[in-house]
């Protein structure tokens, strides 16, 4: 008998208050995979004509994705508000304003990949609200640091569209199975391999990394002698990553001098799951997970993969 998502109530603590709402993430991947295999036949293809707040140029399907996680978060009548990298504030779902949990979702990373029908994801993470039930959802309730996560993970959509997340009970991977219609556990306790792999960086920003990371990344490939692979899309960067191990940074720059990549959206959920397979995630020179957000756009350096070689980089 496969195993399924159901099998999440059984994981740890958290396992049954997080099922149904990772089970509405499962329907929201559904549709959305389903939203990109379809674009190219309903003009859904190509920019929105608007900008997100990161200033990016949105995609039709940024949009649509967003609309649909946020309708499966409603449906599971346990999420009072939702942080989206594609909205500028909090969501609050009036209907469940007294529910207990918060969802920061980036619904479509890596779109800019979608033109050329390459690899795309979502990716999600789950903390409880700060504020009473009876109150308002908040940003504050949003603002919490990896430690507060209580579930995380990424939907890739690639040749397969397979569910990878953690409870705090290990990383397991799910994949949609089309003759069940279902996501069916494949991938159980994922451990990222401690050696071998590939680094896995935009290179071409290399001239303007600020921390001296020119010279650091210099020194690791001396040592490792990891080959390279890039992508473009944190989820298929980071799914690799943790299958082959090796390691995945975009270092600040003197263009995005604080880091492009967003903490709330994509180094937390990340480096909760980095964390739970065995792997290591820092920011310069803090644990991602210990970061204390002071906005919900907020952008960070990030370090993530196997022990080793983060601490070879950042030695
Ligand atoms: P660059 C996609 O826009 C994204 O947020 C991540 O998915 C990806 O890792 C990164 O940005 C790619 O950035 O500058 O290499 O195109």
């Amino acid at each position: 008998m496969p195993i399924t998502l159901n099998s999440i109530a059984k994981q740890g603590s958290n396992g049954s208050a997080m099922m149904p709402i990772i089970q509405g993430v499962g329907r929201a991947a559904i549709e959305i995979s389903a939203l990109l295999r379809g674009a190219v036949f309903h003009g859904a293809l190509g920019a929105a004509g608007a900008e997100n707040v990161q200033g990016e140029q949105q995609q039709k399907l940024d949009i649509l994705s967003d609309e649909i996680f946020l309708d499966e978060m409603r449906a599971t009548g346990f999420v009072c508000a939702v942080g989206s990298e594609e909205q500028e504030e909090l969501l609050v779902i009036e209907e469940y304003s007294h529910a207990n949990y918060v969802v920061l979702v980036d619904p479509l990373d890596g779109s800019s990949n979608l033109d050329i029908d390459g690899p795309v994801g979502t990716i999600f993470s789950v903390v409880k609200r700060k504020t009473c039930i009876t109150d308002q959802p908040h940003v504050s309730d949003t603002l919490q640091s990896g430690q507060e996560v209580i579930a995380a993970g990424y939907v890739l959509y690639g040749p397969s569209t397979m569910l990878v997340c953690s409870v705090g009970e290990g990383v397991h991977g799910y994949s949609f199975n089309p003759a069940s219609a279902r996501f069916e556990l494949s991938h159980p306790d994922m451990r990222i391999p401690a050696s071998g792999g590939y680094y896995s960086v935009n290179e071409s920003n290399s001239e303007d990394w600020l921390d001296q990371m020119g010279d650091k990344l210099d020194g690791m490939k001396k040592e490792s002698k990891l080959g390279m692979r890039y992508v473009g899309s944190m989820v298929a960067d980071m799914h690799r990553t943790l299958l082959k191990g090796g390691i995945f940074l975009y270092p600040a720059d003197s263009k995005n001098t604080t880091g492009k990549l967003r903490l709330l959206y994509e180094a937390i959920p990340m480096g909760f799951l980095m964390e739970q397979a065995g792997g290591k995630a820092m920011s310069k020179d803090i644990a991602v997970l210990d970061i204390n957000p002071e906005a919900l756009h907020q952008r960070v350096p990030v370090y993530l993969g196997s022990v080793a070689y983060v601490d070879l980089l950042l030695k």
